[in-house]
């Protein structure tokens, strides 16, 4: 285990956030995990005692000769579950490993599972104010309810679609917590991101200056910062509203936004008699 004091300081908005995050994951397969922990950013956040991943095998916690973690489900059905006492067992002990310093309540314990609650963006940032995240990963066709009920305080699916266990869910949401950690990326590029204010990315382009017959748009080359800006603003806005036009409902949109997004054909929600309607009331 690589050392780590996790403690917390607020920032000037008083929101918590850490100096170091610690991430407990509980699998039957631990060595799923070594691939993406050892490579880029999550390795150098690692090393530099950023970031914590402790593995725990919940099988190490199965006490039969034959360390059993599944067993028919009752009433029958296809496929194995998660009998309760190896996962329950091993929950306890990691929440009873005292975290380094000054952590001032439990951590969350998290089941990573199909039916969990869809993991956004939102979710990553509220996740990255923790001190510490126990990520249970479920196996087999699921876990015994009763587990659940006692001891898991959140579910979190990554999609609707089936993975074969929680383990490369546990991956997608370390990686989107620890890169939201202060110190493992540039500020910069956080706050830049898709999704934090509900846009697509605007397209990016690097050298040569002519690939292929194809040219990067004069635009970015031309040195004129305002237009540059407008211009991404405008791209990451058609963008949106081509691919995913269901984003566009939350986004946070300037007077000048919903003029541009109502030249490429947008039906502006703010615009007809219904809008109309609702402000009427209103005064
Ligand atoms: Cl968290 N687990 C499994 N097994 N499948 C999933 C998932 C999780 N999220 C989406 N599909």
């Amino acid at each position: 285990m690589i050392g780590l004091s996790p403690w917390r300081r607020r920032n000037a908005t008083g929101l918590c956030y850490n100096a170091g995050m610690r991430f407990d994951v509980l699998t039957l397969f631990p060595g799923m995990f070594a691939g993406p922990l050892n490579e880029s950013i999550l390795k150098r956040a690692i090393q530099a005692g950023i970031i914590n991943v402790v593995l725990h095998d919940i099988r190490a916690y199965a006490t039969d000769r034959h360390r059993t973690t599944d067993d028919a489900p009752y009433g029958g059905g296809a496929g194995m579950v998660m009998k309760p006492e190896p996962l329950a067992a091993c929950i306890r002990a990691v929440l009873s490993m005292a975290p380094e310093t000054g952590e001032p309540s439990q951590p969350p314990v998290i089941l990573m599972t199909p039916d969990g609650e869809p993991f956004t963006q939102r979710i990553a940032a509220e996740l990255a104010t923790c001190a510490r995240l126990v990520l249970v990963c479920g196996r087999y066709e699921g876990v015994d309810e009763r587990v659940r009920e006692a001891l898991i305080d959140r579910e979190i699916s990554i999609g609707d679609y089936v993975l074969t266990g929680g383990e490369l869910a546990a991956m997608v949401v370390i990686d989107a917590v620890a890169r939201l950690v202060p110190g493992v990326i540039d500020a910069e590029s956080i706050a830049d991101e898709s999704f934090s204010d509900g846009l697509l990315e605007y397209p990016q382009y690097t050298r040569p200056a002519v690939w292929e017959g194809r040219a990067v748009p004069p635009v970015l080359v031309s040195g004129h910062h305002g237009e540059v800006a407008q211009w991404r603003r405008r791209e990451r806005l058609r963008r949106t509203l081509e691919r995913r036009p269901d984003l566009l409902a939350r986004a946070a949109l300037t007077e000048a936004d919903r003029a541009y997004l109502r030249t490429l054909g947008w039906n502006d929600p703010t615009v007809g008699e219904g809008a109309e309607h609702s402000a009427a009331t209103k005064s």
